[in-house]
């Protein structure tokens, strides 16, 4: 991905409906796919008021007005449904800043897409858990989050990413990674292969329980990670969820299984010392609770059940994601130390071999909480 460069940035900076004098200006956030900043505008007597400015990352999302259009209609529906709910609309979802020229976004000389949203104040995104009771919260929310856009018109949502959670297919396009090998790295990566291999059930399961019609397809998140909520500082509620690009017809089993794969890890996602690294039965048990409340009731019997292999799936398909992109030369995820993305792939296999070990008691938890 193309640096900023100091030019660009204020270009956009320029083009957008900020008022007030720029302050301060600083890069922003762990996300591995989009650049961010936090804008910090000095709005006379009125004090500080701060906005998010990000560049989108085009080489991954291929049609940003596409993508834009479902966040513009995700977060309109959202915002009705949280008036309705008599909640805080300017805090509960995102909310976009137009372009000078009235678009969500704006287009700069390079053709770089842009966008800005009013920055959620007096909350924090976590990249891990720090009080099991914030993980529980962010189950309510993301559960909650799939509920309100339960009646959203799914056939007019965008594919942002095309087949982002067709494992099957992601299957195939690791093995030409590996085929391919155009960094000469997979000899030293065979025993990580021979694991994503091995485990091509995985790969599997859900595409074919959706081709029996054996699991509905919903509006879904797709990308439940921890620091894609916002925690209120005070409440501790999960008070936003975040990070709309890949919200689309999913499956309601990834979006708890991505939330357990880098939130119920005990260890960082890019950990190089893998005896840290296993999946706390605790918070996967608080994470249950909380989703399925959450989700108040909406998932038929089969999702309940399929929840342990929602979290198997996830952390799979990502630690096979993370080691494509090694094998293809890191041009997808952002990287900011050699073998990032390897360090990456291998806590997530680390997690399914110890998630295999204790699916007896994950089935046990789900099925406790399921029969609420
Ligand atoms: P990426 O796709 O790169 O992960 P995100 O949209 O998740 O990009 O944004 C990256 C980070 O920026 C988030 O994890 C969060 O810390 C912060 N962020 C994004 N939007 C807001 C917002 N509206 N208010 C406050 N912080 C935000
Ligand atoms: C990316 O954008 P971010 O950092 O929240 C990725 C997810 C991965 C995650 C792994 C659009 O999420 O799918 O699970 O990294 N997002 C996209 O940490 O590919
Ligand atoms: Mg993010």
């Amino acid at each position: 991905m193309r640096r900023v460069s100091e030019l660009q940035v204020r270009e956009a900076i320029a083009n957008f409906n900020f008022t007030g004098r720029l302050k301060d200006r600083r890069p922003f956030g762990s996300g591995h796919i989009n650049d961010t900043y936090l804008l910090t505008f000095e709005i006379g007597d009125m004090g500080d008021m701060s906005a998010i400015l990000q560049r989108m990352n085009r080489e991954i999302f291929l049609k940003p007005v596409e993508l834009m259009e479902n966040i513009v209609g995700v977060t309109s529906h959202l915002r009705e449904k949280i008036i309705e709910n008599g909640g805080d609309p300017e805090r509960e979802t995102l909310n976009i800043i137009p372009a000078k020229d009235g678009k969500a976004y704006y287009i700069d000389s390079k053709g770089e897409y842009w966008r800005s949203y009013k920055f959620i104040t007096d909350a924090k995104c976590y990249d891990q858990v720090e009080k099991p009771e914030d993980f529980y919260e962010s189950a309510v929310a993301f559960g909650n989050f799939q509920r309100l856009l339960a009646d959203y018109p799914a056939d007019t949502l965008h594919e942002t990413i095309k087949g982002f959670h067709d494992t099957r297919a992601r299957f195939e396009v690791f093995k030409q990674a590996v085929a391919q090998d155009v960094c000469g790295r997979a000899a030293s990566v065979a025993r990580e292969i021979e694991f994503v291999l091995a485990h091509e059930e995985t790969a599997r399961v859900f595409g074919e329980l959706q081709e029996k019609g054996q699991v509905p397809l919903r509006v879904t998140h797709n990308d439940t990670k921890l620091n894609n909520i916002m925690i209120d500082n005070s409440t501790r509620k999960g008070i936003c969820v975040i990070d709309l690009d890949t919200v689309m017809p999913g499956l309601a089993m990834n979006d708890f299984g991505d939330s357990i794969r880098f939130g119920a890890s005990t260890a960082a996602e890019d950990e190089k010392d893998l005896s840290k690294v296993s999946c706390s039965m605790e918070l996967f048990e608080i994470y249950v609770k909380g989703f399925l409340q959450g989700c108040a009731g909406s998932l038929t019997p089969k999702e309940v059940e399929l929840l342990p292999m929602g979290a198997k799936v996830m952390t799979y398909e990502c630690g096979m994601r993370f080691l494509t992109d090694y094998l293809q030369g890191d041009h997808y995820f952002k990287i900011h130390r050699e073998d990032h993305n390897l360090d990456r792939a291998r806590t997530q296999f680390k997690l399914v071999e110890d998630m295999e070990g204790k699916w007896d008691i994950m089935e046990e938890i789900v099925s406790r909480y399921g029969n609420l």
